[in-house]
This record gives C-alpha cells, structure tokens and sequence, in this order.
C-alpha cells in the first residue's frame, strides 16, 4: 500500500516531465510585450524590445547559445562558443511578420553564428527583464551536447533557478528555451555575464558579454550629480589561448593546467581591429580536409561590438569597464588621461551603509582588474587638448595578437574639438 502510494506519484511526475520537455524543446520566445494584449508602446530599443504593461516598464531579448569562428587580429580564425542576438528577427520591424514565424527560424540562423563579445544586455533600474536564451546544435562539435546558460554576474537574482550556475540551479539543453526573468530594482551598475556551464572551458570559449544596468537618470551612473556623463562606452576585457580552442575544435583533451592568453582583447577584438566601427566581416573558414564543413561557412559577422572611444572636447566620458578574462590581471591606463573611479563591481564608490557620505571617488592613471571584476571610470575632458588618446594595458607583453605586432589590449580614444 505504501509502495503503491510513492510509485503513482513517480509515474505522474515523468508523465509532467515528459510533457513539459517536449513542450519547452522548441524556440519559445516568452516576452509580455509580444504576448501580452495590454502591452503598450512596444518599440525596440537598446537591443531590446521594450513596452509598457499596466504601467510597468518591461525589456524583453532573445539570444541562441551555439558555436562559431572569430577572426583575431593577426588574421588568424579561432572556434568560439558564444551567444548570437535574435531579437532583431522580431517585430516591430523584425524581418519576420509574426511572432511564430521568427521564432521558426531562429534555430536556423543561430547555426554558426556565436558572437564575441556575446550580444551587450543594455537593461535600466526598474525594469522587468525577460531574456530568452535558446540553445542550438554545435555545427563544428555535433558530438558535443553541451547546454548551456546565462549568469548575470553580480546581479541579485529574481529566483536562484535563474542564477545560471548549473549545478544549484538548472542549465538548458540543446534545442530547448529558456526564459530568465530579472527584476531590476534599484541595483544600476556595470555588471557581466557569461555561460556558468563547465565556467573554465566556456568563459575561455567567448561566451563572455558586457551588461549594465542604466540609472533611473540614465545621464548619470548612480543616480547622482557627481557621477554624470555625456557618453557611455562598455569595454570588456577577454582574452583567448589558441591552443584551448584549437584543442576544443579538435575533439580535445583540453589543455586547463597550461591556459596561456595571447590574444588579449578589448570586446573580442585586438587592435587594431578594435577600432573599426562597424560589424568584422564574417570570418571565412576553410577547414582543411574537411570539405563538408567549408559549405557552411559562417555568413553572419561574429564581433559586433567595437570599442572606438569617442567625445567631444568638454565632455565626459563613461568607461563601464569591467573583465572576464580566465587567466590573467591586467592593468589598464589611458596614458595620462586621467580616470575617475566612481564605482566598482556595479557599485557607487562609497560606503553603502552611508549612501549620503563623502564620495570615496579617486582619480588614478591606471586600474588593475581580475576576472569578474567592474570600475565605472570618468574621463572629464574639459581642458584636455583634442587629439588621439589610447585606452591599453600597461603589461607591455599583452600588447600584441599572438606575439605578433599591432597590440591587442589597445583601443583609441578620439577627442573632436
Ligand atoms: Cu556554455
């Protein structure tokens, strides 16, 4: 009888669990502001789609997980895993009419097309988050199954189930969705995220983004007068060891003990590819011997996100820099411009416990940052003579792609009269 009792109940539950797996295994993009039919003034903006419901400010995004190449700046071609951004495929004025048919295609379109640095998550206080994270086939790897998820990290979570980290929450298996549901309140800042699946393997792989959150008074950092800015730029240190990814392309083993970075990078680009405004090419991968592979060639530009630093005289400029790099500190400077440090890991910079204190803001030539680690820098130019500034690390021996010329971890900043 007792027996009897506990295996109804188990039947019931792999009878609910097989339901809802096959429920959830399809591209399911869950956004009130497509959805809900008391959404109003959907837009896109930000990256997102964004719409008031019952006066709620609400953000929605739509991202695949999969793999891809990106091209650094020797010219060589490295296999990432990383996120691809699908939001644009939505309406209003996504390619697509109707939720249903994007949502179709985006399995399809998410082949072969992870980003570095992962699609930027440009998010304000107050704001309902919905971010949808769809995981597709691994074209290069199809016998690794690997899921994945998104890791806000630093961000107080909704529910610990959306925390990423696979082991105390829940990960998302291959051709599945998952939708993440933040609320945003009162914690502005520049965060991070990347996939918590196997951390080591899939932050070295390019599955690393910038996140901020925006001020309620998006014209300032925190909130208050002293922490104001005209422009905002998010850098996000990574850098990559060829031979992991080679190894990971190659059906392994993966060499973790002896992780070597040589590809350090501003955003997922070394200079001086840093610099160029517009989306790279879409990498041109020929695998040798593999002829199959070489007829599904990337189409889709993989580093979308430049770090081309740009002002006006007079103006002051928001670096909201922050690391995922797996290996390495490094110092980064502006060669003598100076940076104000108003806040650290998504924080204003003083005491919390005394949020009307004296600012503890202080002025450096150069900040040293780890992995998983934030500043929010000012850069007031009043005064500073127009001309071509450059935001580098000062270990000298990561100024380069792969020990060759041009200088990786270097950027410009551009001050216009
Ligand atoms: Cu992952």
């Amino acid at each position: 009888m007792k027996k009897g009792l506990i295996i109804i109940p188990a039947f019931l539950l792999m009878f609910i669990a097989f339901g809802l797996s096959s429920a959830q295994a399809h591209v399911f993009f869950q956004c009130p502001c497509l959805d809900d039919p008391a959404a109003t003034g959907v837009v896109k903006a930000h990256g997102n789609i964004e719409c008031s419901v019952g006066g709620q400010s609400i953000a929605c995004k739509h991202m695949t997980a999969g793999d891809g190449f990106a091209t650094t700046a020797d010219g060589s071609e490295t296999y990432i895993f990383g996120f691809h951004d699908v939001t644009n495929l939505y309406p209003p004025n996504g390619v697509y009419a109707t939720k249903d048919e994007a949502d179709a295609i985006v399995s399809t379109d998410g082949l072969l097309a992870a980003e570095t640095s992962a699609p930027t998550i440009n998010v304000q206080e107050n704001q309902d988050f919905y971010l949808t994270l769809s995981i597709v086939p691994m074209v290069i790897r199809p016998d690794l199954f690997d899921p994945h998820t998104v890791h806000f990290h630093g961000y107080p979570n909704a529910s610990a189930i959306f925390d990423g980290e696979p082991m105390s929450s829940i990960s998302t298996n291959q051709g599945a969705s998952l939708t993440y549901y933040y609320n945003l309140t009162g914690r502005p800042g520049t965060y991070m995220y990347h996939c918590h699946v196997e951390a080591s393997e899939h932050m070295q792989m390019g599955m690393l983004g910038n996140l901020f959150v925006r001020a309620a008074d998006d014209t300032t950092a925190y909130n208050t007068a002293d922490t104001g800015f005209d422009v905002e730029y998010p850098i996000q240190v990574i850098s990559f060891d060829p031979k992991f990814h080679q190894a990971d392309q190659d059906i392994q083993p993966l060499p973790f003990a002896e992780m070597l970075d040589v590809y350090p990078m501003f955003n997922g680009r070394g200079y001086p590819d840093t610099i160029n405004p517009n989306d790279l090419p879409p990498p041109q991968q020929k695998i040798d011997g593999r002829a199959s592979i070489e007829t599904i060639s990337p189409t889709q530009s993989s580093q979308k996100v430049p770090s081309r630093i740009t002002a006006t005289a007079g103006q002051t400029i928001l670096l909201r820099l922050s690391s995922l790099a797996t290996v390495d500190i490094y110092t980064i400077t502006a060669g003598g411009l100076p940076l104000q440090i108003v806040g650290k890991d998504a924080r204003i910079y003083k005491g919390q416990s005394n949020p009307a204190g004296t600012p503890l803001f202080q002025t450096v030539n150069s900040v040293n940052i780890g992995g998983g680690e934030s500043f929010d820098l000012l850069i007031d130019t009043t005064g500073i003579a127009p001309g071509t500034y450059f935001l580098y690390t000062s270990n000298l021996n990561e100024l380069a792609n792969n020990l060759q010329e041009f200088g990786g971890m270097m950027t410009e900043i551009v001050i216009a009269p």
